[in-house]
């Protein structure tokens, strides 16, 4: 398998490679066979069963791998779990600590968190947390300010995951990275409930493992929660070199908010008897948040650190659950 793989990076090899491959699946697509058909005749899953595909040999080039050995992960039912709905974070009942207002917070944060235990007592040990923000909130007091903000507290951290709910595969565990929602400890992948008018602060603790080394392969214990869209102040974008270290945390300000408020559509705009600010043809609705560290976004990622933000127009929320 290997030697085909090193053989198919020359470029000559990889376009005859390519070419053999589009024919067999034209192959396939000819012969007229249905997805279920393919399945039973293993197409999918193996060698075995594509030699009775008319007589020929219809195997995807790369997928000849008779000598590669199944160490991971272990087998489970396919299609057998339903999808989960993402968990709503609850809003805190107040912030912790200094009130924020548009500048930094400069006092530190003491807490404890199960992301950081004391390995010989199993005790969480206690931590100090600062502001990693810089810069001030723009439109802070014009937009309301902390009175008309909903506050949510959550952290970026490490834990064992088990994917598998199958018993047998109980002690097969992964080192994930995820949000966590402070208030609720419920778990990623999450849900922020928005609506727009109404601004939200969201403060993330970056609480993953202070050693970035420890990271399991891949991924950066250094983080930028980007709320993917959205009309929002770059201060609060989370682009991809405001990351900040572990034993910080950053406000975002989500004003929520459309585009237009303030440039082309100050008066706002009427639609289907709601008065919107800026333009209602900016609004958006199912965003995710992920992080944004460069070089490292697609890792960390991977590893899990993203979430969803609904934002929807009030009154519109009995659509969602
Ligand atoms: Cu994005």
């Amino acid at each position: 398998m290997l030697k085909r793989i090193i053989q198919a990076t020359n470029f000559g090899q990889r376009e005859k490679a390519a070419a053999r491959y589009m024919k067999e699946v034209n192959d396939i697509q000819s012969a007229k066979l249905s997805r279920r058909e393919l399945f039973k005749m293993g197409l999918t899953a193996g060698v075995g069963g594509l030699s009775m595909v008319g007589g020929k040999n219809l195997l995807p080039d790369f997928a000849q791998a008779e000598d590669v050995t199944l160490i991971s992960p272990p087998c489970r039912m396919p299609w057998s779990e339903r999808l989960p709905i993402p968990k709503a974070c609850v809003p805190t009942t107040g912030i912790k600590g200094p009130t924020p207002e548009k500048g930094p917070c400069l006092e530190k944060h003491t807490m404890k968190h199960s992301g950081n235990i004391n390995p010989d007592t199993l005790e969480e040990i206690e931590e100090d947390f600062y502001e990693a923000r810089t810069e001030e909130h723009q439109r802070w007091d014009e937009l309301g300010g902390l009175a008309a903000c909903t506050p949510y507290e959550l952290a970026a951290k490490e834990l064992d995951w088990n994917f598998y709910s199958n018993a047998e595969y109980s002690h097969f565990k992964s080192k994930v990275c995820t949000y966590v929602d402070m208030n609720s400890d419920a778990v990623g992948i999450l849900r922020i409930n928005a609506h727009y008018g109404s601004p939200i602060l969201m403060r993330m603790y970056n609480c993953l493992p202070k050693d970035g080394r420890e990271n399991f392969g891949f991924g950066i214990n250094q983080i930028s929660p980007h709320l993917h869209n959205a009309h929002n102040p770059p201060t609060s974008d989370g682009g991809p070199i405001r990351f900040f270290d572990s034993g910080k945390w950053y406000d975002y300000w989500y004003p929520n908010i459309r585009a237009g408020f303030a440039s082309t559509h100050p008066n706002g705009t009427e639609r289907n008897g709601y008065h919107c600010p800026g333009d209602w043809q900016e609004t958006q609705s199912t965003l995710w948040f992920h992080d944004h560290r460069f070089d490292f976004t697609a890792s960390n990622v991977y590893k899990g650190l993203a979430s969803f933000l609904y934002l929807i127009q009030r009154g519109h929320q009995s659509r969602y659950r």
